[in-house]
Protein backbone atom coordinates (compact mmCIF):
# COMPACT_ATOMS: atom_id res chain seq x y z
CA UNK A 1 0.00 0.00 0.00
CA UNK A 2 1.28 3.55 -1.03
CA UNK A 3 1.10 6.52 0.95
CA UNK A 4 -2.99 7.00 1.15
CA UNK A 5 -5.11 9.97 2.73
CA UNK A 6 -8.43 9.02 4.25
CA UNK A 7 -11.20 11.53 4.26
CA UNK A 8 -14.70 12.12 5.04
CA UNK A 9 -16.49 12.31 1.52
CA UNK A 10 -19.56 13.98 3.38
CA UNK A 11 -20.42 15.72 6.62
CA UNK A 12 -17.85 13.71 8.55
CA UNK A 13 -18.80 10.58 10.75
CA UNK A 14 -18.32 8.63 7.12
CA UNK A 15 -16.51 5.99 9.35
CA UNK A 16 -12.86 7.45 8.85
CA UNK A 17 -11.95 5.65 12.35
CA UNK A 18 -13.07 2.15 11.37
CA UNK A 19 -11.37 2.48 8.00
CA UNK A 20 -8.14 3.69 9.28
CA UNK A 21 -7.92 1.09 11.44
CA UNK A 22 -8.03 -1.54 9.22
CA UNK A 23 -6.05 0.05 6.71
CA UNK A 24 -3.16 0.69 9.67
CA UNK A 25 -2.06 -3.28 9.15
CA UNK A 26 -0.47 -2.28 5.59
CA UNK A 27 1.12 0.90 7.27
CA UNK A 28 3.76 1.84 9.59
CA UNK A 29 2.59 5.46 10.45
CA UNK A 30 -1.02 7.14 10.96
CA UNK A 31 -0.66 10.99 10.95
CA UNK A 32 -4.16 13.33 12.15
CA UNK A 33 -3.27 16.23 10.41
CA UNK A 34 -6.36 18.63 11.25
CA UNK A 35 -9.33 18.77 13.37
CA UNK A 36 -8.90 18.47 17.15
CA UNK A 37 -11.12 16.53 19.80
CA UNK A 38 -14.23 17.55 17.80
CA UNK A 39 -13.56 14.62 16.05
CA UNK A 40 -14.99 11.61 17.67
CA UNK A 41 -13.68 7.96 15.87
CA UNK A 42 -15.25 4.85 16.70
CA UNK A 43 -13.07 1.63 16.70
CA UNK A 44 -14.70 -1.26 16.83
CA UNK A 45 -12.39 -4.41 17.34
CA UNK A 46 -13.81 -8.20 18.87
CA UNK A 47 -16.67 -5.88 19.69
CA UNK A 48 -15.05 -3.61 21.64
CA UNK A 49 -15.38 -0.19 21.06
CA UNK A 50 -12.59 2.52 21.14
CA UNK A 51 -13.70 6.56 20.57
CA UNK A 52 -11.08 7.96 19.59
CA UNK A 53 -10.80 12.22 19.61
CA UNK A 54 -7.19 13.48 19.30
CA UNK A 55 -4.94 9.83 19.00
CA UNK A 56 -5.13 8.71 15.45
CA UNK A 57 -7.17 5.50 14.57
CA UNK A 58 -3.84 3.32 14.53
CA UNK A 59 -3.37 3.17 18.14
CA UNK A 60 -5.02 0.02 18.39
CA UNK A 61 -1.77 -2.33 16.23
CA UNK A 62 1.30 -2.37 18.26
CA UNK A 63 4.81 -1.33 16.55
CA UNK A 64 3.00 1.54 14.64
CA UNK A 65 3.45 5.02 15.01
CA UNK A 66 0.64 7.70 16.06
CA UNK A 67 1.22 11.38 14.72
CA UNK A 68 -0.60 14.24 15.66
CA UNK A 69 0.37 16.78 13.02
CA UNK A 70 0.85 20.36 13.34
CA UNK A 71 -2.83 20.92 11.60
CA UNK A 72 -4.16 19.47 14.41
CA UNK A 73 -5.55 22.00 17.58
CA UNK A 74 -4.65 19.85 20.85
CA UNK A 75 -6.65 20.34 24.13
CA UNK A 76 -3.85 19.16 26.33
CA UNK A 77 -5.97 17.51 28.92
CA UNK A 78 -8.39 15.35 26.44
CA UNK A 79 -5.13 14.34 24.82
CA UNK A 80 -3.65 13.35 28.27
CA UNK A 81 -6.77 11.77 29.40
CA UNK A 82 -6.98 9.93 26.43
CA UNK A 83 -3.42 8.46 26.80
CA UNK A 84 -4.25 7.95 30.03
CA UNK A 85 -7.30 5.50 29.18
CA UNK A 86 -5.39 3.40 26.55
CA UNK A 87 -2.51 2.25 28.37
CA UNK A 88 -4.64 0.42 31.28
CA UNK A 89 -5.95 -1.35 28.38
CA UNK A 90 -2.47 -2.63 27.38
CA UNK A 91 -2.15 0.12 24.26
CA UNK A 92 0.47 2.58 24.04
CA UNK A 93 2.99 0.61 25.81
CA UNK A 94 5.70 1.97 24.25
CA UNK A 95 5.56 5.93 24.84
CA UNK A 96 7.70 6.23 21.18
CA UNK A 97 4.27 4.88 19.43
CA UNK A 98 2.75 8.37 19.92
CA UNK A 99 4.10 12.00 18.76
CA UNK A 100 2.70 15.16 19.14
CA UNK A 101 3.66 17.99 16.96
CA UNK A 102 5.80 21.04 18.85
CA UNK A 103 3.73 23.17 16.40
CA UNK A 104 0.68 22.37 17.05
CA UNK A 105 -1.61 24.88 18.65
CA UNK A 106 -3.61 24.72 22.09
CA UNK A 107 -6.79 25.38 23.08
CA UNK A 108 -7.11 26.98 25.93
CA UNK A 109 -9.90 27.53 28.43
CA UNK A 110 -11.12 30.93 27.11
CA UNK A 111 -11.31 29.23 23.54
CA UNK A 112 -13.48 27.04 25.08
CA UNK A 113 -16.10 29.61 26.65
CA UNK A 114 -15.41 31.73 23.62
CA UNK A 115 -17.18 28.86 21.38
CA UNK A 116 -20.11 27.91 23.87
CA UNK A 117 -20.88 31.69 24.69
CA UNK A 118 -20.52 32.78 20.48
CA UNK A 119 -22.75 29.85 19.89
CA UNK A 120 -25.59 30.57 22.51
CA UNK A 121 -25.40 34.51 20.82
CA UNK A 122 -25.95 33.25 17.75
CA UNK A 123 -29.81 32.21 18.45
CA UNK A 124 -31.47 30.59 15.86
CA UNK A 125 -28.59 30.52 13.52
CA UNK A 126 -26.33 29.02 15.43
CA UNK A 127 -23.60 26.93 13.67
CA UNK A 128 -23.86 23.63 15.98
CA UNK A 129 -20.57 23.55 16.82
CA UNK A 130 -19.07 20.82 19.01
CA UNK A 131 -17.92 23.63 22.08
CA UNK A 132 -14.76 22.21 22.43
CA UNK A 133 -13.17 25.86 21.27
CA UNK A 134 -11.98 24.51 17.95
CA UNK A 135 -12.88 27.54 15.87
CA UNK A 136 -11.04 30.15 18.60
CA UNK A 137 -8.24 27.96 19.04
CA UNK A 138 -7.83 28.51 15.08
CA UNK A 139 -8.86 31.40 14.76
CA UNK A 140 -5.75 33.01 17.14
CA UNK A 141 -3.20 30.45 14.94
CA UNK A 142 -4.70 32.64 11.51
CA UNK A 143 -4.31 35.84 13.63
CA UNK A 144 -0.57 34.80 14.99
CA UNK A 145 -1.26 35.20 18.90
CA UNK A 146 -1.89 31.07 19.21
CA UNK A 147 0.08 29.08 21.75
CA UNK A 148 1.66 26.20 20.50
CA UNK A 149 2.28 22.59 21.71
CA UNK A 150 6.46 23.74 22.06
CA UNK A 151 5.35 26.71 24.73
CA UNK A 152 4.19 24.31 26.88
CA UNK A 153 7.27 23.07 27.56
CA UNK A 154 8.97 26.28 28.49
CA UNK A 155 7.04 27.81 31.46
CA UNK A 156 8.30 31.47 31.15
CA UNK A 157 7.27 31.79 27.98
CA UNK A 158 3.98 30.12 28.47
CA UNK A 159 3.21 32.73 31.39
CA UNK A 160 3.82 35.41 28.93
CA UNK A 161 2.12 34.32 26.68
CA UNK A 162 -0.55 33.99 28.31
CA UNK A 163 -0.13 36.86 30.07
CA UNK A 164 -0.55 38.80 26.18
CA UNK A 165 -3.14 36.36 25.21
CA UNK A 166 -5.93 36.78 28.14
CA UNK A 167 -6.81 40.11 28.64
CA UNK A 168 -8.67 40.37 25.20
CA UNK A 169 -9.95 37.25 25.33
CA UNK A 170 -11.82 38.73 28.41
CA UNK A 171 -12.80 41.56 27.15
CA UNK A 172 -14.46 39.53 24.48
CA UNK A 173 -15.97 37.47 27.07
CA UNK A 174 -17.26 39.72 29.30
CA UNK A 175 -19.35 41.52 26.42
CA UNK A 176 -20.72 38.19 25.65
CA UNK A 177 -21.68 37.20 29.42
CA UNK A 178 -23.49 40.39 29.50
CA UNK A 179 -25.15 39.57 27.01
CA UNK A 180 -26.31 36.39 28.13
CA UNK A 181 -26.82 37.80 31.40
CA UNK A 182 -24.27 35.65 33.28
CA UNK A 183 -21.07 36.32 35.52
CA UNK A 184 -17.87 36.07 33.38
CA UNK A 185 -15.86 33.04 34.48
CA UNK A 186 -12.95 33.65 36.35
CA UNK A 187 -10.02 33.23 34.76
CA UNK A 188 -6.04 34.24 35.99
CA UNK A 189 -3.04 33.94 34.39
CA UNK A 190 -1.52 31.53 37.48
CA UNK A 191 -4.08 29.12 37.60
CA UNK A 192 -4.11 28.25 33.95
CA UNK A 193 -0.11 28.59 34.22
CA UNK A 194 0.33 26.06 36.50
CA UNK A 195 -2.41 23.57 35.16
CA UNK A 196 -1.02 23.72 30.95
CA UNK A 197 2.64 23.94 32.29
CA UNK A 198 1.37 20.67 34.37
CA UNK A 199 0.28 19.49 31.08
CA UNK A 200 3.00 20.30 29.27
CA UNK A 201 4.93 17.87 31.38
CA UNK A 202 3.13 15.12 31.24
CA UNK A 203 3.06 15.53 27.12
CA UNK A 204 6.90 16.36 26.97
CA UNK A 205 7.73 12.52 26.38
CA UNK A 206 5.59 12.77 22.95
CA UNK A 207 6.72 16.26 21.87
CA UNK A 208 8.79 15.97 18.77
CA UNK A 209 9.79 17.98 15.24
CA UNK A 210 7.32 15.91 13.57
CA UNK A 211 7.77 17.24 10.23
CA UNK A 212 11.35 16.37 10.47
CA UNK A 213 10.14 12.84 11.52
CA UNK A 214 7.59 11.73 8.96
CA UNK A 215 10.46 12.83 6.28
CA UNK A 216 12.93 10.49 7.54
CA UNK A 217 10.20 7.49 7.42
CA UNK A 218 9.70 8.83 3.99
CA UNK A 219 13.07 8.37 2.78
CA UNK A 220 13.27 4.74 4.80
CA UNK A 221 10.06 3.85 2.37
CA UNK A 222 7.71 3.16 5.59
CA UNK A 223 4.05 3.72 4.40
CA UNK A 224 1.92 6.20 5.64
CA UNK A 225 -1.59 7.14 6.09
CA UNK A 226 -3.13 9.87 6.86
CA UNK A 227 -6.41 10.47 8.64
CA UNK A 228 -9.19 12.89 8.16
CA UNK A 229 -11.46 14.23 10.55
CA UNK A 230 -14.79 15.78 9.83
CA UNK A 231 -15.38 16.00 6.50
CA UNK A 232 -15.20 17.37 2.61
CA UNK A 233 -18.74 19.72 3.45
CA UNK A 234 -17.14 20.90 6.76
CA UNK A 235 -13.53 22.06 5.01
CA UNK A 236 -13.83 25.82 5.54
CA UNK A 237 -12.80 26.51 2.32
CA UNK A 238 -14.84 24.04 0.30
CA UNK A 239 -17.57 23.11 2.43
CA UNK A 240 -21.13 24.45 3.10
CA UNK A 241 -19.56 27.65 4.94
CA UNK A 242 -20.51 29.15 7.29
CA UNK A 243 -21.76 25.85 8.07
CA UNK A 244 -18.52 24.38 8.60
CA UNK A 245 -15.31 23.33 10.60
CA UNK A 246 -12.51 25.86 11.51
CA UNK A 247 -10.11 23.99 9.24
CA UNK A 248 -9.08 22.27 5.86
CA UNK A 249 -10.70 18.46 6.02
CA UNK A 250 -9.81 17.97 2.50
CA UNK A 251 -6.74 15.94 1.35
CA UNK A 252 -4.92 18.53 0.30
CA UNK A 253 -4.43 19.87 3.82
CA UNK A 254 -2.58 16.27 4.71
CA UNK A 255 0.61 17.72 3.39
CA UNK A 256 0.67 21.45 4.93
CA UNK A 257 -1.21 19.75 8.33
CA UNK A 258 1.96 17.45 8.94
CA UNK A 259 4.80 19.12 7.21
CA UNK A 260 5.00 16.99 4.83
CA UNK A 261 5.53 18.18 0.73
CA UNK A 262 2.77 16.90 -1.44
CA UNK A 263 4.62 14.52 -3.52
CA UNK A 264 4.41 12.54 0.18
CA UNK A 265 1.30 11.23 -0.91
CA UNK A 266 0.03 8.74 -3.70
CA UNK A 267 -3.42 8.45 -3.35
CA UNK A 268 -6.61 9.66 -1.25
CA UNK A 269 -9.86 7.29 -0.52
CA UNK A 270 -12.65 9.07 0.61
CA UNK A 271 -15.31 7.13 3.03
CA UNK A 272 -18.96 7.55 2.55
CA UNK A 273 -21.63 6.32 3.94
CA UNK A 274 -24.00 4.56 2.32
CA UNK A 275 -26.83 7.45 3.20
CA UNK A 276 -25.71 11.34 4.42
CA UNK A 277 -25.39 12.36 7.91
CA UNK A 278 -24.94 15.86 9.33
CA UNK A 279 -24.33 17.02 12.76
CA UNK A 280 -24.78 20.59 13.70
CA UNK A 281 -26.78 23.54 11.55
CA UNK A 282 -26.50 23.98 7.83
CA UNK A 283 -28.43 23.20 4.44
CA UNK A 284 -28.56 19.10 3.86
CA UNK A 285 -30.77 18.45 0.73
CA UNK A 286 -31.72 14.97 1.10
CA UNK A 287 -32.25 14.98 4.79
CA UNK A 288 -35.08 12.78 5.95
CA UNK A 289 -37.21 14.89 8.59
CA UNK A 290 -39.46 11.80 8.67
CA UNK A 291 -39.83 8.17 9.77
CA UNK A 292 -37.70 6.91 7.81
CA UNK A 293 -34.88 9.52 9.34
CA UNK A 294 -35.93 8.12 12.22
CA UNK A 295 -35.42 4.80 11.22
CA UNK A 296 -31.96 5.35 9.60
CA UNK A 297 -30.71 7.35 13.33
CA UNK A 298 -32.12 4.18 14.96
CA UNK A 299 -30.36 1.29 12.87
CA UNK A 300 -27.44 3.22 12.07
CA UNK A 301 -27.17 4.48 15.47
CA UNK A 302 -26.21 7.91 14.13
CA UNK A 303 -25.59 9.82 17.75
CA UNK A 304 -22.33 12.35 18.12
CA UNK A 305 -19.31 10.65 18.93
CA UNK A 306 -17.86 13.37 20.97
CA UNK A 307 -21.33 15.38 21.70
CA UNK A 308 -23.73 12.55 21.92
CA UNK A 309 -26.28 14.84 19.49
CA UNK A 310 -28.66 12.76 16.94
CA UNK A 311 -27.45 12.96 13.63
CA UNK A 312 -29.68 14.80 10.90
CA UNK A 313 -30.04 11.68 8.09
CA UNK A 314 -31.00 11.39 4.64
CA UNK A 315 -30.49 9.62 1.53
CA UNK A 316 -27.33 9.50 -0.23
CA UNK A 317 -26.34 12.26 -2.32
CA UNK A 318 -24.24 11.72 -5.60
CA UNK A 319 -23.70 15.33 -6.52
CA UNK A 320 -21.95 15.82 -2.91
CA UNK A 321 -19.93 12.24 -3.92
CA UNK A 322 -18.92 14.16 -7.16
CA UNK A 323 -17.63 17.23 -5.32
CA UNK A 324 -15.64 15.61 -2.93
CA UNK A 325 -14.14 13.34 -5.86
CA UNK A 326 -13.30 17.03 -7.28
CA UNK A 327 -11.82 18.35 -4.98
CA UNK A 328 -10.17 15.49 -2.99
CA UNK A 329 -8.76 13.57 -6.18
CA UNK A 330 -10.45 10.58 -4.90
CA UNK A 331 -9.12 7.70 -6.44
CA UNK A 332 -11.85 5.14 -4.56
CA UNK A 333 -14.65 5.35 -2.28
CA UNK A 334 -14.92 2.73 0.73
CA UNK A 335 -18.97 2.63 1.04
CA UNK A 336 -19.73 2.25 5.27
CA UNK A 337 -22.93 1.31 6.93
CA UNK A 338 -24.61 -0.50 4.08
CA UNK A 339 -25.55 -3.01 6.56
CA UNK A 340 -28.08 0.27 7.93
CA UNK A 341 -29.99 0.10 4.74
CA UNK A 342 -31.10 -3.68 4.44
CA UNK A 343 -35.08 -3.90 5.14
CA UNK A 344 -35.59 -0.59 3.63
CA UNK A 345 -38.40 -1.18 0.20
CA UNK A 346 -36.89 1.13 -2.31
CA UNK A 347 -33.81 3.52 -1.87
CA UNK A 348 -33.36 6.76 -3.17
CA UNK A 349 -29.79 8.23 -4.65
CA UNK A 350 -29.93 12.14 -5.39
CA UNK A 351 -28.26 12.21 -8.66
CA UNK A 352 -28.80 16.22 -9.31
CA UNK A 353 -31.11 19.01 -7.48
CA UNK A 354 -33.16 21.21 -9.01
CA UNK A 355 -32.56 25.11 -8.23
CA UNK A 356 -35.21 27.75 -9.29
CA UNK A 357 -36.45 25.36 -11.97
CA UNK A 358 -33.28 24.06 -13.62
CA UNK A 359 -31.68 20.86 -13.01
CA UNK A 360 -27.67 21.19 -11.63
CA UNK A 361 -25.38 18.59 -11.43
CA UNK A 362 -23.21 20.84 -9.42
CA UNK A 363 -22.93 22.40 -5.48
CA UNK A 364 -24.24 25.39 -5.81
CA UNK A 365 -21.46 27.75 -3.51
CA UNK A 366 -23.70 29.69 -1.62
CA UNK A 367 -25.75 28.21 1.54
CA UNK A 368 -28.43 29.59 0.99
CA UNK A 369 -29.01 28.29 -2.51
CA UNK A 370 -28.04 25.15 -0.91
CA UNK A 371 -30.33 25.19 1.39
CA UNK A 372 -33.35 25.78 -1.56
CA UNK A 373 -32.79 23.50 -4.09
CA UNK A 374 -34.98 20.18 -4.29
CA UNK A 375 -32.83 16.88 -4.52
CA UNK A 376 -33.98 14.61 -8.09
CA UNK A 377 -34.11 11.28 -7.25
CA UNK A 378 -33.53 8.30 -8.56
CA UNK A 379 -35.30 5.03 -6.81
CA UNK A 380 -33.29 1.54 -6.83
CA UNK A 381 -34.74 -1.89 -4.97
CA UNK A 382 -33.80 -2.15 -1.32
CA UNK A 383 -33.12 -5.74 -0.01
CA UNK A 384 -34.43 -7.08 2.98
CA UNK A 385 -31.42 -9.56 3.81
CA UNK A 386 -29.14 -8.79 6.57
CA UNK A 387 -25.55 -8.07 5.81
CA UNK A 388 -23.39 -8.19 8.69
CA UNK A 389 -21.96 -11.55 7.66
CA UNK A 390 -20.79 -11.08 4.50
CA UNK A 391 -17.91 -10.87 3.44
CA UNK A 392 -17.64 -11.11 -0.10
CA UNK A 393 -18.89 -8.96 -2.97
CA UNK A 394 -20.45 -11.82 -4.62
CA UNK A 395 -21.72 -12.81 -1.25
CA UNK A 396 -23.98 -9.61 -1.13
CA UNK A 397 -27.43 -9.71 -2.37
CA UNK A 398 -27.96 -8.75 -6.06
CA UNK A 399 -30.18 -5.49 -5.12
CA UNK A 400 -27.12 -4.13 -2.64
CA UNK A 401 -24.39 -5.01 -5.28
CA UNK A 402 -26.72 -3.30 -7.69
CA UNK A 403 -26.68 -0.04 -5.52
CA UNK A 404 -23.15 -0.21 -4.83
CA UNK A 405 -22.55 -0.42 -8.21
CA UNK A 406 -24.52 2.30 -9.63
CA UNK A 407 -22.83 5.02 -6.40
CA UNK A 408 -19.67 3.92 -8.96
CA UNK A 409 -21.42 4.92 -11.22
CA UNK A 410 -22.48 8.43 -9.87
CA UNK A 411 -19.57 9.48 -7.87
CA UNK A 412 -17.12 7.94 -11.37
CA UNK A 413 -15.00 6.52 -9.22
CA UNK A 414 -14.82 2.88 -7.92
CA UNK A 415 -16.00 1.74 -4.83
CA UNK A 416 -12.92 -0.02 -3.02
CA UNK A 417 -14.60 -1.37 0.33
CA UNK A 418 -17.68 -2.11 1.42
CA UNK A 419 -18.27 -2.18 5.07
CA UNK A 420 -20.95 -4.49 6.72
CA UNK A 421 -21.09 -3.74 10.24
CA UNK A 422 -18.51 -1.30 13.22
CA UNK A 423 -16.43 -4.28 13.36
CA UNK A 424 -12.79 -4.23 11.97
CA UNK A 425 -13.81 -7.96 10.43
CA UNK A 426 -17.11 -6.81 9.27
CA UNK A 427 -15.80 -5.79 5.63
CA UNK A 428 -15.74 -6.35 2.28
CA UNK A 429 -12.91 -5.13 0.19
CA UNK A 430 -13.50 -5.34 -3.68
CA UNK A 431 -9.41 -4.55 -4.43
P1 LIG B 1 -16.63 22.71 15.41
O1 LIG B 1 -16.84 22.19 16.80
O2 LIG B 1 -16.28 24.17 15.38
O3 LIG B 1 -15.70 21.88 14.59
O4 LIG B 1 -18.08 22.61 14.71
C1 LIG B 1 -18.32 23.18 13.44
C2 LIG B 1 -19.17 22.25 12.57
O5 LIG B 1 -18.44 21.03 12.33
C3 LIG B 1 -19.23 19.93 12.73
N1 LIG B 1 -18.39 18.88 13.30
C4 LIG B 1 -18.67 17.58 13.15
N2 LIG B 1 -19.57 16.96 12.37
C5 LIG B 1 -19.61 15.62 12.47
N3 LIG B 1 -18.88 14.88 13.37
C6 LIG B 1 -17.99 15.50 14.18
N4 LIG B 1 -17.44 14.85 15.23
C7 LIG B 1 -18.34 14.30 16.27
C8 LIG B 1 -18.73 12.87 15.94
C9 LIG B 1 -19.55 15.22 16.44
C10 LIG B 1 -20.37 15.08 17.72
O6 LIG B 1 -17.82 12.12 15.60
O7 LIG B 1 -19.90 12.50 16.01
O8 LIG B 1 -20.13 14.24 18.58
O9 LIG B 1 -21.32 15.89 17.86
C11 LIG B 1 -17.81 16.90 14.04
N5 LIG B 1 -16.97 17.79 14.63
C12 LIG B 1 -17.34 19.01 14.15
C13 LIG B 1 -20.15 20.50 13.83
O10 LIG B 1 -21.26 19.67 14.06
C14 LIG B 1 -20.49 21.84 13.24
O11 LIG B 1 -21.47 21.68 12.26
P1 LIG C 1 -15.74 8.87 11.88
O1 LIG C 1 -15.82 10.18 12.60
O2 LIG C 1 -15.77 9.03 10.41
O3 LIG C 1 -14.60 8.01 12.34
O4 LIG C 1 -17.08 8.07 12.25
P2 LIG C 1 -17.77 7.93 13.69
O5 LIG C 1 -17.01 6.98 14.52
O6 LIG C 1 -18.06 9.28 14.27
O7 LIG C 1 -19.19 7.36 13.26
C1 LIG C 1 -19.32 6.18 12.53
C2 LIG C 1 -20.18 5.21 13.33
O8 LIG C 1 -20.59 4.13 12.51
C3 LIG C 1 -19.43 4.57 14.49
O9 LIG C 1 -20.33 4.31 15.53
C4 LIG C 1 -18.91 3.27 13.88
O10 LIG C 1 -18.68 2.26 14.86
C5 LIG C 1 -20.07 2.89 12.99
N1 LIG C 1 -19.75 2.12 11.78
C6 LIG C 1 -18.67 2.24 10.96
N2 LIG C 1 -18.82 1.43 9.89
C7 LIG C 1 -20.02 0.81 10.04
C8 LIG C 1 -20.75 -0.11 9.25
O11 LIG C 1 -20.36 -0.52 8.16
N3 LIG C 1 -21.96 -0.52 9.73
C9 LIG C 1 -22.47 -0.06 10.91
N4 LIG C 1 -23.65 -0.51 11.30
N5 LIG C 1 -21.79 0.79 11.68
C10 LIG C 1 -20.60 1.24 11.24
MG1 LIG D 1 -17.02 11.12 13.99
Amino acid sequence: MPNVVVIGAQWGDEGKGKVVDLLTEHAQVVVRFQGGNNAGHTLVVGGQKTVLHLIPSGILHPGKTCVIGNGVVVDPAVLVGEIDALKPRGFLKDDAQLLISDNAHVIFPWHKLLDSFREKARGGSAIGTTGRGIGPAYEDKVARRGIRVRDLLHPERLRRRIDERLPSALDELKDLCAQAGVDVPKMETPQIHAEFSALGDRLRPYVHDVSLFLSEQVRRGARILFEGAQGTLLDVDHGTYPFVTSSNCVAGNAAVGSGLGPTAIDKVMGISKAYTTRVGGGPFPTELSDELGDRLRKVGDEFGATTGRPRRCGWLDGVVLRYAVRVNGLWGIALTKLDVLSGIKSLNICNAYELDGARVTELPGDYEDLARVKPIYETLPGWDEKLAGVRTFDELPEAAKRYVRRVEEVSGVPVVCVSVGADRGETVLLQ
